[in-house]
């Protein structure tokens, strides 16, 4: 998928883009139905695990999960498209020519209820030696302003790292007070069903509770220069091999990382509520999104 010099202009100068039309109507229906029996799995939990994240108000009776975690892991149909050769070849052109994957969630966003995600820039739950790297949204459903879209601040990209701790811990949000931030100018990322978001890492964004009656499902890839090497010692590889595995496409000598002077903040001390942003934000001392935001 060739992209115009408009989208790759925009990308520069924004740090997000939205791109119509990258998966067929089959394709995003194969996602819904996988998705629909995983979810209905959620009936024999009760507490989160290595697949679910859970809604305060889930119940087994009445299951509302927040977040399938690593769904690429879980289904080969959604590991088939984290490899879509139009969804590489976009970040070939955006990011850079040899991409190495980094890992999946899926945020459901059920309607009525799907829970608010905090401003936050994925730099600073991941930071690495360069700053290519890009999270892929892929909308599994129509997304418009109503179902509490993926948001997004322009040029954030280009500014400061911010503060993403509370009382000395680290809890990926920043407070919504936070001096430059400018949140009034963040737009909303959205779209038919099969278009996808893509936004650089350092971009600041989140999202409000969904209050429509439609499902917003986003299902989220992060992936990364293939010579950008993680900095947190609990994100390297736990294997050569397995390093080796995560590169997608294009050319890499990975023993030479490239290093380029990034802004970086360490999310450490780790936040005092593991297992998803949802619960690493609970942290947050004042919430942007109200009341709405996850309990
Ligand atoms: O689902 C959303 O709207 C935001 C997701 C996000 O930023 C995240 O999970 O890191």
């Amino acid at each position: 998928m060739q992209l115009s010099q408009a989208t790759i202009d925009a990308y520069r100068q924004d740090g997000f883009v939205v791109i119509e039309g990258v998966l067929s109507p089959a394709e995003t229906k194969a996602l819904r139905d996988t998705t629909d029996r995983l979810v209905e799995g959620a009936r024999n939990v009760a507490s989160h695990n290595d697949l679910y994240d859970l809604e305060p108000t889930h119940s087994p009776a009445e299951p509302r999960v927040r977040r399938i975690k690593t769904p690429h892991a879980w289904d080969p149909v959604y590991a088939g498209v984290m490899r879509h050769p139009r969804i590489l070849a976009i970040l070939q052109q955006l990011v850079h020519p040899a991409i190495r994957f980094d890992t999946s969630k899926l945020n459901m966003k059920a309607a009525g209820y799907g829970a608010a995600v905090e401003w936050h820039q994925d730099w600073a739950f991941y930071p690495h030696t360069n700053d290519d790297l890009a999270a892929v949204g892929v909308m599994m459903d129509d997304c418009a302003i109503e179902n509490g879209p993926l948001l997004c601040v322009p040029g954030s990209h280009r500014g400061p790292v911010y503060d993403h701790h509370a009382d000395g811990y680290f809890c990926g949000a920043i407070d919504p007070d936070t001096p430059g931030l400018a949140l009034d100018t963040a737009r909303p990322c959205i779209g038919p069903a099969g278009s996808i978001s893509i936004h650089h890492a350092r971009t600041t964004h989140g999202s409000a509770v969904n209050t429509s009656s439609r499902m917003r499902r986003l299902l989220l890839f992060q992936y990364r220069a293939a010579d950008a090497w993680p900095l947190v010692a609990a994100q390297q590889p736990k294997s050569w091999e397995e390093w080796q595995a995560l590169l997608l496409t294009g050319e890499n000598d990975p023993v030479v990382p490239r290093v380029t002077a990034v802004p970086v903040r360490l999310p450490l001390p780790e936040a005092k509520h593991a297992g998803s942003i949802y619960e690493n934000q609970r942290g947050l001392k004042k919430s942007y999104f109200g009341a709405a935001r996850a309990a």
